[in-house]
């Protein structure tokens, strides 16, 4: 039973897990079989990565960023009965707009997967006239409809939380510009209908005291719910003369404010450090996207992209990370604020 208690959970006993190694120091531990999803995983696909895991009925799905071996990514779904070993879905996932037409953007990456009341929502980036956010709602995992486009261009890293909070949904976001951006804060919005989205607040900027954050940061997983406040794994880039490096961090948010950052780890929970992280397509690239949780025992799957080649998966529960991140916090005032000017 864990001291920190996960509320609105699911107990999920067959996530897949692994006991912390002997010795392990960071609050956060790789599983032993990475990489999960390798190079070439279906025809026409080059490498599978950044993707988003959910249980659904006595299996898992997944909708996963497929790199097709003409460069170009999109969504594509998976099935698995352990989170660990998929079977994909030969083709593109059919979104289709309100009138039944097809609605598959030009390209699609980084897809976050959540269910919110009785339906799924994906999350990602896609070309709206210049990178911005999608998003397809569907109750079946067979009919993806097309709901409206959240902001105008530009804007990566959508995240959703799991709930509404006093009556509307809330999206973190990540506003930027048309190329690999070296800016970039988390920002927070609300709609009464996933339709119009407003009273936009600040949630966090990159922090320059923690060198691997300095440039800029991203929402990863869907924040967890927890009696200690909305625990966000996230993303932070530094830019080194030989280019940027994507670690892992943690937040904890106010859970009726979640713009109001409680704590926030000055020190990194997992940075590229294996062959899968350090090489690749891209390489030096540890990208949160996802997490599993069982609310019984507290433990944590994470479910992250490695070096733009391959999935990684890892584990940690969540006493063991709420107690390092306000071990760790290093939040300022402009953490802790509304984040309203
Ligand atoms: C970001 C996104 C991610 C990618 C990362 C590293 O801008 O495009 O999909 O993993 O860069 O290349």
């Amino acid at each position: 039973m864990s001291k920190v208690k996960i509320l609105n959970g699911t107990t999920l006993p067959n996530i897949p897990w692994q006991p912390r190694p002997e010795g392990h120091t960071l609050p956060i531990w790789r599983y032993t079989e990475n990489p999960i999803i390798k190079r070439n995983p279906l025809p026409g696909i080059a490498r599978i990565f950044n993707s988003s895991v959910v249980p659904y009925g006595d299996e898992f799905i997944g909708v996963f960023r497929a790199e097709a071996t003409d460069g170009v990514p999109f969504l594509y779904l998976g099935h698995s009965k352990d989170g660990i070993n998929w079977q994909y879905e030969p083709n593109v996932i059919p979104m289709v707009n309100e009138k039944g037409e097809n609605a598959i953007p030009f390209y699609q990456y980084d897809p976050r997967l959540i269910k919110i009341e009785d339906a799924y929502y994906i999350v990602w980036c896609q070309d709206f006239y210049g990178a911005s956010l999608g998003v397809a709602k569907t109750t079946d995992f067979k009919h993806f409809e097309r709901l409206e486009n959240p902001f105008i261009p530009f804007n990566r890293n959508g995240v959703f939380f799991p709930r509404k909070i006093n009556g509307m949904y809330k999206l973190l976001s990540r506003p930027s510009d048309s190329g690999h951006t070296p800016f970039g804060d988390i920002f927070i919005s609300e709609s009464p209908d996933m339709v119009y989205w407003g009273r936009h607040r600040h949630v966090m900027s990159p922090n320059g005291s923690n060198w691997w954050e300095g440039m800029k940061i991203g929402g990863g997983a869907n924040p967890i719910e927890t009696s200690e406040g909305w625990l966000l794994i996230y993303h932070g880039v530094c830019n080194t003369c030989n280019g940027y490096v994507y670690t892992i961090g943690g937040a904890i948010l106010d859970i009726d404010e979640p713009s109001k950052v409680l704590y926030r780890s000055r020190r990194y929970l997992l940075t590229p450090e294996e062959w899968y992280e350090e090489r690749g397509f891209v390489p030096n690239v540890t990208f949160p996207c996802s997490t599993l949780q069982d609310d019984a025992t507290g433990r944590i799957a994470l479910y992250y992209g490695c070096a733009d080649s391959y999935v990684g998966l890892a584990f940690t529960d969540v006493d063991t990370l709420v107690d390092y991140i306000k071990e760790n916090d290093g939040a300022g005032w402009n953490d802790h604020d509304l984040g309203r000017r």
